[in-house]
């Protein structure tokens, strides 16, 4: 099935020969994605439980042999931006041109033959959302050159690439899971991800099947993590993992943890206590999925929201909101998910109290003095694909 990208390829299309005067090689899709459980683990090479949502970024692209990348977005204003692929360097791409440019300059960087390109891009995914937008505009970059110019990385490797684009293009120091997500997602599965192997799991999650829905809550709330404290989380970790004298925060055992807590300077205690917590709540649910239990992923999600306010400190008073009146309206579960400072709180329901749950999140909303939030639904959708 096509989803929506799908649906959307044949806009694209006539889009792009209308921006770029010239028809398309093809068209791609990339997804956004939530993370069920697996927060801020995959820079500690740790493991994470993302599954891509139907909104995605499409693009669709033509080669240039003359060595420019012309690039233009749907959601841009309305200006094609051209630049020479020879001269791209970090920091001299603004706005959301830097994640196309970034993955063309992420590829060169590694010696491989990409070239120019026309493109247009669409983008479904909300932005500033924690719902991964910019990993989106990467990864359908990324697959389209791969087809088009005969890359043959495969799949984890453009992750990486996109990664790379991000961290040393774009200056946001992200790991790898919404790279991963978006490219090697698959419909109808979540993806058990082990971020040091790049060893991937489809998990087969059914919500439909068991009567039960995944809503997603945006608090509209933006969060931006290349503002410092998502690096500073990520600088204490690998300091952790160095007193510990460990090659990362994944090495711990839970068993080992009150052991290792007690060696740690204070202000590193609660950091470390998230990640390894974490890495077994991504075993749990993933123990709980495999045995056909969906429903109870539920007080997982909740114990690891409780896990990034109390220890990890990436909750804001919107999250911390919305899971406190989707759990009291009969949420089974429900947690901030993505970098946190803001972004979207998912919330397990049973499909007849979807519509109770959002609006108690709502009426919450409105009472304490907050916008309302917007309300999508995530289903485990297919990740990144051609789709004209
Ligand atoms: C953001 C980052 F981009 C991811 O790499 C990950 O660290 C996540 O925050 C937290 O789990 O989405």
């Amino acid at each position: 099935m096509n989803t929506r990208a799908g649906g959307r390829s044949e806009r694209v299309r006539r889009d792009f020969e209308r921006i770029h005067g010239r028809a398309p090689e093809g068209v791609w899709a990339a997804p956004g994605r939530v993370n069920l459980i697996g927060e801020h683990t995959d820079y500690n090479d740790g493991f994470a439980l993302p599954m891509a949502l139907p909104q995605a970024a499409v693009a669709a692209v033509g080669r240039r042999t003359d060595g420019l990348l012309r690039l233009h977005s749907a959601q841009g204003d309305g200006r094609v931006t051209e630049l020479r692929v020879a001269d791209l360097a970090p920091g001299t791409v603004p706005g959301w041109a830097r994640y196309p440019a970034g993955v063309v300059w992420a590829l060169r960087e590694r010696g491989l033959a990409a070239g120019g390109a026309d493109l247009h891009l669409d983008s479904a995914v909300p932005t500033g959302a924690g719902l991964s937008s910019s990993a989106a505009l990467e990864c359908v970059v990324a697959v389209a050159y791969e087809e088009l110019y005969g890359l043959g990385l495969g799949r984890p490797e453009l992750a990486r690439v996109a990664q790379y684009a991000e961290n040393a293009f774009a200056g946001v120091p992200c790991g790898v899971m919404d790279q991963m997500a978006s490219v090697c997602c698959a419909e109808g599965s979540a993806l058990h991800l082990d971020s040091r192997s790049l060893e991937v799991r489809q998990v087969p999650f059914d919500l439909g099947g068991h009567g039960l829905r995944l809503l997603v809550l945006d608090t509209r709330v933006k969060h931006d993590l290349a503002d410092g404290a998502y690096a500073a989380l990520r600088a204490g970790c690998e300091r952790a993992a160095g007193l510990l004298g460990l090659p990362a925060l994944r090495d711990l055992a839970e068993a080992e943890l009150d052991g290792a807590l007690s060696r740690l300077p204070a202000e590193l205690v609660p950091l470390v206590r998230h990640v390894v917590t974490e890495n077994g709540r991504v075993e749990r649910a993933v123990a709980r999925l495999a045995d056909g239990r969906p429903e109870a992923l539920g007080p997982v999600l909740t114990e690891g929201h409780a896990s990034l306010r109390d220890d990890y400190g990436v909750s804001c008073a919107e999250t911390d909101l919305a899971v406190e009146a989707a759990v009291a309206a009969g949420a089974l579960g429900a947690r901030m998910t993505g970098g946190g400072f803001g972004g979207s709180v998912i919330a397990l329901v049973r499909a007849g109290e979807a519509a109770r749950v959002t609006a108690a999140v709502t009426q919450a909303f409105t009472a304490a003095g907050f916008g309302a939030p917007a309300a999508l639904e995530a289903v485990p959708s297919a990740g990144a694909r051609r789709v004209g």
